[in-house]
């Protein structure tokens, strides 16, 4: 049984969410998503639509996640791969090479998966005027903290 692992806020669900959801499953047997909980958004200086529980409620509804549990702090993921007894990390390709990932290639396999291009969190609450546009043109991110911070 190979044990899968990500991370996020999964916020306002796109099919970008659920393409990586649906390719990290296609790795293993298991899918654990560590979801952000409200609090931890607020250390990595995102507001999230829906609070902790209504989307933890959205994603065990996903055929491809098995468990979801919370993320609370960037220093736990140890913990949970050896927890959890984790075999593949995965994460976006916004993340690729991160050092907030990398690490853990010392205790299980890290995957980057390709991001789906043309779909964010953000670019929708832009569309949907809830977010101001980005000086004034409506164009995709493009530096990686951008990227990171626009999904
Ligand atoms: N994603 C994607 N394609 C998009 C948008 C997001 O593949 N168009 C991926 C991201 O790379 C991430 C996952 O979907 O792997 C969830 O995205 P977010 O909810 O934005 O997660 P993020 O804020 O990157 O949180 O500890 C790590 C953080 O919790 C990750």
């Amino acid at each position: 049984m190979k044990r899968v692992l990500t991370y996020g806020t999964y916020d306002l669900l796109h099919y970008g969410h659920i393409r990586l959801l649906q390719r990290a499953k296609a790795l293993g047997d298991y899918l654990i998503v560590a979801l952000s909980t409200d609090e931890f958004n607020e250390i990595k200086g995102k507001k999230a639509y829906h609070n902790y529980e209504t989307r933890k409620k959205m994603l065990e509804a996903i055929r491809y996640v098995d468990l979801v549990i919370p993320e609370e702090k960037w220093e736990q993921k140890i913990a949970d791969v050896q927890k959890y007894d984790v075999d593949i990390v995965v994460m976006g390709s916004d993340w690729a090479g991160s050092d907030r990932f990398d690490y853990l290639k010392d205790y299980c396999e890290v995957v980057y998966l390709d991001r789906t291009e043309g779909i964010s969190t953000t670019k929708i609450k832009r569309e949907l005027g809830l977010q101001e546009p980005r000086n004034g043109l409506d164009q995709l991110p493009t530096t990686k903290q951008e990227r990171q911070n626009d999904n």
